[in-house]
């Protein structure tokens, strides 16, 4: 397929008005009668009308009421004879199609007995032809028609407005959204649901219905993702004005979903995987992903449904604004600055372990692309993530305030249009004109065009003479897939100066008649900046990109001592943070690189790498009363293997998994009565509730029943272990529970086996847990490279199944792309399982093949022998005729 640019956009030569669909669902072939009425745009060039289309059976067209010539080009649906002039016209288009037959999970499908559809990017063409693209915006009115029996619940957007009985036992339901839309916001669902109720009063006085619709036995798990809605609903009220806009909001459950959740209007369709939760089943972590899920679908209302993308290269302007919504949602909702500041560290850390290797690898591209093969394919952590992090620094440079005037602005001009990232970055500025945002735009919109992470190196000079300390900011960006230079960028800084025995610095710089505050903004725009501080009276320590205050990495070469300044004392929480995870990553890749440390044959890392300075550190961040849980947790978690990996030019996997195992083991060992006093002062008192402080506290007492069972494991200690299996069995919700059987795995004990088996006899009709329980062996450490062959017994299982994308995920994913120790065999048998799944998966979905294909983007960072193995098995893939394109665009870019 050829690739399609940005450059290339034109407006719609017609415009779709009004869409009446109505829908005979049924498995084998659902009917759908698609009345459209048209105009001609006049603004753009008079060119014959065509309709998108893909897996239809077209059986009729008409226009006005009567028959029309057309043909089919291709996928499209050709019409060149239609009425003259800008008068609009009706045209009636009836296909069928087979949702029994769809795989794909895009389009109109079946799931469990039950009709979903999914629509975003561009399954629409699969219900209907028509012109699928976001800017043509339409009002829709749904008639669905099923039988009633097996399909009680017939739901689409918007208002009810009639429903009934038909004869034949099948009954209809007729539904009107008050809102245009484009095509990708439509959905319908249809069968055996039942739903959790919620009335609520906005501000204004209006009332609105919350439903959220399950499969009937789930209904006990929907409090918690109603409880986030109504959340949801409050807070963008509150803290940007903008109120619900519909009489009635429905979030649907299923378990064959491609993605997260879709924000379809009023009808949002979510994997059961972020709505369904109890304490039984649900962990912490579940818990707080379906809070943010939820958040960011309901913001969607405004932040892409009222205000959509023009185009799909414009993906960024709804997901980057709407997921930095959904983060500051839950940071509002955490409320302490200590629960802000662990929401913050647990970001960045998906941004750097994800986002960053993404911007470094073949798949690099700018948050707004200049062209793509397929859109699918885009729906990136590049546009998600690192577009959150672009808009998070325009709210840093003009303000809380600021930008929500911005936000109003932005609304005021484009409420009900179909608009550009360049739209909303104007609104922000011109809301706030003389910020440094409205004075350096056009720079700052580098964000959007280049692709690439800029490092920022700084280097620190004191003057004792002149008592000033001079910081010089150096940027630069390395190329990137079609980009081979890079303008500097615009880099909000967040800075502080420490003492060296960690005291706060007000800061005053040459030029500044009085100290200020000891923590500033400064702004980078040249390649080079300098920074006077002066009346400094001894070397400091600089805090530099506090609350990591923009989308970089930051070179700066410290001394162990001050790290270890900035992880007891910095004012800043991510720094401090940041700060234990540099002194962690500087050890594990001094050890790496050493020749003195061998690795057994039998692959074992057997050296005490960590310093005692480092071990001390770690032992007051546990031992330390004024900490929350939560981000002791966080402190003592060491850099995981994928983010070591990014930061070496050659990558043994091997060697990063045995010395991070090495350190970890040590770390375990001298800090045992640590460990053992976080482990007996973290226990749950009273009920569950999945807040910010009893989760971190079950956080950390998870963590150290682990490295208990680390240490353990070398000293031959049974009785840690044997505490482990206790918990597993008697705890009271799932986050205890799966700790203690994730200590028993991890650390390879003779109880995990028979852990695992009680476990799924426990959870054995909770499809969500059981995911859970495959995604634990396939992630399991490896020893002597069993984990493949397990990975291959469990795709034996009979609870085992390719076809859903959860299920497929926790097994396939889990190993090739979260359990790098095990994945990256010296005989490459991973990459062999890995290529025979992404091809066996193209066949069946090729979303869900194409992100697995991404499991091996970093190959040629890899060191022999892994390097060749990688590139024969991307190139086997890629010796396919009958690929996707999905696939197809992975793996040819990344063999370019
Ligand atoms: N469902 C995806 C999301 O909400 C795509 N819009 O991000
Ligand atoms: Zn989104």
């Amino acid at each position: 397929a050829p690739a399609i640019h940005r450059a290339d956009y034109q407006a719609p030569a017609w415009w779709i008005d009004t869409v009446d669909l109505t829908f005979d669902l049924d498995p084998a072939k659902t009917r759908v009668l698609n009345k459209m009425r048209l105009r001609r745009n006049p603004d753009v060039a008079a060119q014959p009308l065509r309709l998108d289309g893909e897996e239809l059976n077209l059986a009729r067209v008409m226009v006005n009421g009567g028959g029309t010539s057309f043909k089919m080009e291709g996928n499209q649906l050709v019409l060149e004879n239609l009425p003259e002039g800008t008068e609009p016209f009706d045209l009636e288009i009836f296909t069928t199609c087979a949702p029994a037959k769809n795989t794909q999970l895009m389009g109109l499908y079946v799931s469990q007995g039950t009709f979903f559809t999914q629509c975003e990017a561009e399954g629409f063409r699969r219900i209907t032809y028509f012109l699928d693209r976001p800017d043509v915006m339409a009002s829709y009115t749904v008639t669905l028609r099923a039988d009633k029996a097996l399909y009680p619940v017939l739901l689409s957007n918007g208002n009810l407005v009639d429903s009934g009985a038909m004869e034949d036992g099948r009954h209809f339901a007729k539904w009107v959204d008050p809102h245009k839309k484009p095509c990708y916001l439509f959905a319908l669902v249809a069968g055996k649901l039942v739903a959790r109720e919620q009335k609520i009063r906005s501000r204004s006085g209006t009332e609105h219905l919350l439903q959220v619709y399950v499969r009937p036995g789930d209904l006990g798990k929907t409090e918690h993702a109603m409880n986030s809605l109504m959340h949801s609903v409050a807070w963008d009220e509150a803290r940007f004005g903008l109120p619900l806009d519909l009489e009635r909001f429905m979030i649907v459950a299923t378990s064959d979903f491609n993605m997260g959740a879709m924000e379809n209007k009023g009808l949002n369709i979510f994997n059961t995987k972020y709505v369904l939760a109890s304490e039984a089943t649900a962990t912490d972590t579940d818990f707080g992903n379906i809070e943010s899920v939820v958040g960011h679908e309901y913001f969607h209302n405004w932040t892409g449904n009222r205000v959509t993308c023009r185009d799909w290269f414009q993906l960024s302007l709804k997901e980057g604004l709407t997921v930095f919504r959904d983060q500051e949602f839950s940071q509002d909702l955490a409320g302490s600055p200590s629960a802000r500041a662990v929401k913050r560290i647990e970001d960045v850390r998906v941004l750097r372990t994800a986002q960053f290797p993404e911007d470094a690898g073949p798949m690099a591209h700018p948050v707004r692309p200049d062209s793509y093969i397929e859109i699918n394919n885009f729906y990136t952590v590049t546009i998600y993530e690192k577009g959150a992090e672009v808009v998070r620094m325009m709210h840093t440079l003009v303000g809380r305030e600021g930008f929500a005037k911005g936000m109003k602005l932005y609304f005021e001009r484009h409420d009900g249009q179909a608009v550009t990232c360049d739209d909303f970055a104007q609104a922000i500025a011109d809301a706030n004109p003389t910020s440094d945002l409205a004075r350096l735009l056009p720079q700052f919109k580098r964000w959007y065009s280049q692709a690439g992470t800029p490092r920022v190196q700084a280097t620190g000079q004191y003057d004792a003479a002149a008592r000033s300390y001079t910081l010089t900011l150096t940027q630069s960006c390395a190329p990137t897939p079609g980009q081979s230079t890079k303008e500097p960028f615009v880099i909000p800084v967040e800075l502080g100066l420490l003492s060296a025995s960690g005291a706060a610095l007000p800061l005053q710089m040459a030029g500044e008649s009085a100290a200020g505050a000891a923590s500033r903004t400064v702004v980078l725009t040249e390649p080079t900046q300098t920074l006077t501080f002066v009346q400094v009276d001894a070397e400091p320590v600089p805090s530099l990109l506090r609350n990591f205050s923009a989308p970089v990495v930051l070179d700066i070469d410290y001394t162990d001592a001050q790290l270890l300044t900035l992880l007891a004392h910095d004012a800043d929480a991510f720094n401090r943070w940041e700060a234990g995870q540099r002194l962690a990553l500087r050890t594990a890749i001094n050890a790496i690189a050493d020749s003195a440390y061998a690795t057994s044959a039998s692959g074992i890392f057997d050296h005490q790498v960590l310093g005692a300075d480092f071990v001390e550190a770690m032992r007051s961040v546990l031992r330390n009363p004024a900490l929350d849980a939560a981000f002791k947790e966080l402190v003592l978690t060491l850099p995981s293997e994928t983010y070591i990996a990014e930061q070496l030019d050659v990558v043994d996997p091997q060697r990063i998994h045995a010395v991070r195992e090495a350190m970890r083991e040590q770390l375990a060992l001298a800090l045992q009565t640590d460990w053992e006093r976080a482990w007996e002062q973290n226990q749950d008192t009273g009920g569950y509730r999945p807040d910010p402080v009893s989760s971190g506290r079950r956080a950390l007492s998870g963590l150290a029943l682990h490295m208990l069972c680390i240490a353990a494991r070398r000293t031959g200690d049974v009785v840690w272990p044997g505490k482990a299996y206790q918990r597993f069995k008697v705890a009271a919700n799932m986050t205890d529970r799966f700790n203690a059987l994730t200590a028993l795995v991890a650390s390879g004990s003779e109880l995990a086996a028979p852990a695992l088996a009680r476990f799924h006899a426990l959870f054995k009709d909770e499809p969500l847990v059981i995911d859970k329980w495959f995604a634990l062996q396939a992630g399991a450490p490896d020893r002597g490279g069993n984990v493949l062959p397990a990975v291959r017994q469990l795709m034996q299982h009979p609870d085992f199944s390719l076809k859903n994308p959860n299920r497929a995920r926790s097994v396939i994913f889990s190993y090739c792309s979260a359990n790098p120790g095990a994945f990256h065999r010296a005989d490459a048998a991973g990459y062999v399982f890995w290529s025979d799944r992404v091809i066996e998966l193209d066949a069946i979905n090729p979303q869900v093949a194409a992100r697995l294909a991404r499991a091996l983007d970093r190959w040629k960072k890899l060191a022999e022998p892994w390097r060749s193995g990688a590139r024969e098995a991307i190139a086997r893939v890629a010796a396919r005729p009958d690929l996707s394109n999905d696939v197809r665009e992975v793996v040819t870019r990344a063999l370019a």
